[in-house]
């Protein structure tokens, strides 16, 4: 396969003044007519007329009227037209039922919905498909009443095929869209579907129609997504100054959907698993996940849509973006450390392993095969850290008048990081040419930091480094914003929170006027994505855990302590740590503080984390002890809690109505951390109680989870079942919890029955998620020495390839770390990928993971 370099970047050489399309809708042979008016980029004028076409029947094209021969070429057609302005008529045909890569049109459930982004508009007609082509569109959609009563599109809608009065013929809805938008926020939804509807009115008083469009029977979870929506347009406006530009928002919700959702142009498209809410189907987790993918979507608006990307190697700077601004959102609508340690945790869980490992890349990568494999922690997650590194930099003042600049000076542009870069250098005057080393620059770096005390001055020593990556031997300093604050022995802040530069490979920072030595408190709020290295010691930690006014750092020394323990409990074979169980205790009894924090704390570091760890201290890590040491943890802190469990427990039960804000969603958190310790002394009595009483999903399914914890959940699984059989969404999590609890010898043997029941409908990308996302994420049950998960995870990439090859693609990830383990499990995990790569005729998407991860 061909790969693509972001320096060979060249402008398209055309522009287009606008888009008519009509579709004439059919399952299996939809016509799709365009009509373009293109005129030349005078600035360009030394390329051939290039347009993307994937999968296309060719009917007709015309130039001026006049049937034009097309030469095909890789990806697309060249065509030979005047160098003036001219119009094109093209017609083609498509199949949106054999569509099962969800990539272009495709039907889910018999309605008909489109994913463009990154490159799937080619898929639909012949077009300049990428995003530095930005034009107007008219869209006219044409089919039949019976089955799609509803059509949709970007924009405004001049006729609604629903609104019988309006629609200049039976079954016709058009819109326009005055925005000009690239290619990939084209969409389009045709079926049988309802709405809930609302109004927002604008900042400077526009009166915007909003729906939120579902299957009947999907009405009643609707709500909570738009009270979302509404949140989302106010705190835009509030917080960025950026108001709604068209007269009606749509959103609506489909069963089939690679990803999470997509931000098209007035008409956002959701997998319906973060759309949909109800008490009684959806867990606080879900209710706080959808908040948050709303807002996202929504302020793609502005960050990706007004404002968009030049080409697919600038993919960072709308979604790390966009990413910052939705974290800020929920740190504004829930509880900012909770947010902030939620996110320091999905971080280390997802992008540190990619950036440690084969798949490690810059935040803007510099070459590609497939665009699809680059929506990765990486662009999104580190994205938003670098933003942030920013904003801290730079201070809140600063950051909000870049921004305005930002806005002002590229609305309607297609950009690069680099015109990202100017607008702080020219709004603050800052040189940020060693900071955009974040963008280049791959790996995770390492800061290492000393402490020294003499004459009444305090100086920490610090140390960068980086790993070599994949492509990038040598690395650069980079820039480090490192917030600290002092404390003194009795755990008052004696020098409030700082923020310290490194730039250099070594750097000192001095505090005098210090009477007694003070003990530091580093990195503070996460403030940059690094691996601090400081040699302290368990009764340092326990001393920052009760007195760090620093909630973040406060959670982090817990949570080194509890890693320390389950260290020293693998590699020695250590009882847990006593510094930590004594100093959780405390902690988890201060009534003071906020359940939702109390139950982070409760936490421990996950399996995957621990095996990272101990392979990047040169260590080989044994899934089997690593599983074990966690599990006698778990144990451990049953034991030396179980006379205030309970107590706990009783103290955050909810009454009343269910509502998913933060308060009560984080008492439930808590008394299901509590629950799931409890069923370690009582054998699920407490769980069978509680699930047996549950009126929503958040209680049921932990009681159900703690129940199969306890091995007593056979009889509830059934009832759980029978409950929710008709509940697609519901019966995802019901495969989930099985996987997820199954034995780590027993697990490719339960997925392998789950993927035999009648309802693993695999092409459903949640289904398949559900179950295969579980096997790859049970880490002793994945990496068991008898490889039986590797092979069975193989078997399904192979079989799902040639049908969705973006989700088989995605899923390869599991097979990253493999080279962390012993020669036996890297001899198995090395011929499952193998056999995968020889496949013949293996996707694009798929081909380049596995390269890749192969190494
Ligand atoms: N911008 C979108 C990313 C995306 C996507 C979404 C759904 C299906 C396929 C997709 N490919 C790329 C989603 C977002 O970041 O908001
Ligand atoms: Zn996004």
């Amino acid at each position: 396969p061909q790969t693509i370099y972001l320096k060979d970047y060249k402008p398209f050489g055309w522009i287009i003044d606008d888009v008519h399309l009509t579709f004439r809708l059919h399952p299996t042979a939809t016509r799709v007519i365009s009509r373009i008016r293109f005129r030349p980029d005078y600035d360009v004028h030394d390329r051939p007329f290039m347009l993307h076409g994937e999968g296309l029947k060719h009917i007709s094209a015309k130039v001026d009227g006049h049937e034009v021969e097309l030469h095909h070429v890789n990806g697309g057609i060249e065509v030979d037209v005047p160098h003036a302005p001219f119009n094109w008529e093209a017609e083609v045909e498509i199949n949106p039922e054999a569509n099962t890569a969800l990539e272009g049109l495709y039907m889910s459930n018999g309605m008909y919905c489109t994913q463009c982004e990154a490159e799937g508009f080619r898929k639909i007609t012949w077009y300049p498909d990428r995003p530095d082509v930005m034009a107007q569109f008219t869209v006219r959609i044409e089919s039949d009443a019976e089955h799609t009563p509803v059509m949709l599109s970007n924009g405004n809608g001049l006729y609604y095929a629903q609104d019988n009065t309006q629609s200049p013929a039976p079954n016709i809805s058009i819109y326009q869209d005055p925005w000009p938008k690239p290619a990939y926020l084209f969409a389009l939804v045709a079926g049988d579907l309802v709405a809930h509807e609302d109004k927002f009115t604008t900042m400077f008083g526009r009166e915007v129609d909003l729906s939120i469009w579902v299957r009947p029977g999907d009405e009643h979870k609707c709500a909570f997504g738009m009270e979302a929506l509404k949140k989302s347009m106010k705190w835009d406006e509030d917080v960025y100054g950026r108001e709604y530009d068209l007269d009606e928002f749509n959103i609506v919700a489909v069963d089939d959907f690679n990803m999470g959702a997509m931000e098209n142009k007035g008409l956002n498209i959701f997998n319906s698993s973060c759309v949909l809410a109800s008490p009684e189907t959806s867990t606080d987790g879900n209710f706080e996940r959808i908040e948050a993918i709303i807002a996202h979507e929504y302020f793609h608006n502005w960050t990706g849509n007004r404002i968009t990307c030049r080409d697919w190697f600038q993919l960072c700077l709308k979604e790390g973006l966009t990413v910052f601004r939705d974290a800020q959102f929920t740190a504004d609508m829930r509880s900012e450390p909770v947010k902030r340690i939620d996110d320091v945790l999905a971080l280390r869980a997802r992008q540190f392993p990619e950036d440690q490992g084969p798949l490690s890349h810059p935040v803007r990568p510099e070459s590609f095969q497939e665009i699809n494999n680059f929506y990765t922690a990486t662009v999104y997650e580190k994205g938003a850290e670098v933003i942030g590194m920013l904003k801290t930099l730079v201070g809140d003042d600063a950051y909000k008048k870049a921004l305005d600049l930002y806005f002002e000076r590229h609305d309607g542009q297609a950009c690069t990081i680099e015109d990202w870069i100017q607008v702080f250098e020219d709004s603050t005057d800052r040189d940020l040419g060693q900071f955009k080393l974040w963008y280049t620059q791959s790996g995770t770096p390492n800061v290492t930091v000393r402490e020294e005390y003499t004459d009444d001055t305090f100086s920490l020593h610090f140390k960068q480094s980086s790993e070599p990556t994949p492509g990038q031997n040598k690395k650069l300093p980079q820039v480090i914003p490192v917030a600290v604050g002092l404390l003194n022995d009795n755990g008052e802040e004696v020098v409030p929170t700082k923020i310290l530069e490194l730039t250099e490979p070594e750097q000192s920072f001095s505090f005098e006027g210090h009477a007694t030595r003070p003990v530091p408190s580093i990195l503070r709020g996460f403030s940059a994505p690094v691996v601090l290295h400081q040699d302290i010691d368990n009764s340092r930690r326990a001393f920052l855990l009760a007195n760090d006014t620093d909630p973040f750092n406060r959670w982090e020394a817990g949570r080194m302590l509890a890693r320390d323990s389950l260290l020293s409990s693998i590699r020695e074979g250590n009882a847990p740590n006593s510094d930590y169980l004594v100093g959780l205790r405390t902690l988890l009894g201060d009534t003071s503080l906020d359940p939702a924090y109390r139950a982070l704390m409760m936490g421990q570091p996950s399996q995957s984390e621990l095996a990272g760890v101990l392979h990047q201290a040169g260590v080989t890590p044994d899934p089997a002890a690593i599983h074990a040491a966690s599990e006698a943890l778990r144990s451990a802190k049953a034991e030396a809690f179980a006379d205030i469990l309970p107590e706990i427990y009783a103290a955050n039960q909810v009454s009343g109505a269910y509502s998913p804000d933060a308060e009560p969603a984080g008492k439930r958190a808590l008394a299901n951390a509590a629950l799931g310790l409890i069923t370690k002394l009582d054998g699920g009595a407490t769980a069978a109680t509680q699930y047996a009483k549950a009126n929503n999903m958040t209680l049921q399914l932990s009681a159900l989870s703690a129940l199969l914890d306890a091995e007593a959940g056979d009889e509830a699984l059934q009832a759980f079942y029978d409950q929710w059989r008709d509940d697609r969404l519901v019966i995802d999590k019901w495969f989930s919890l099985q996987v997820m609890h199954a034995k780590p010898e027993a697990l490719a043997k339960t997925t392998s029955r789950l993927t035999n029941h009648l309802d693993f409908d695999w092409k459903n990308p949640n289904r398949f998620r559900s179950v295969m996302g579980m096997l790859a994420a049970h880490h002793a049950g994945f990496h068991h020495e008898s490889g039986a998960s590797y092979a069975l995870l193989a078997d399904w990439l192979i079989k799902l390839d040639p049908v969705n090859p973006q989700t088989t693609a995605r899923m390869c990830s599991a097979f990253q770390t493999w080279k962390r383990y012993d020669e036996d499990r890297q001899k198995l995990a090395g011929a499952q990928l193998k056999r995968i790569a020889e496949q013949p005729n293996l996707s694009r998407d798929t081909s380049e993971m596995i390269s890749r991860i192969r190494g």
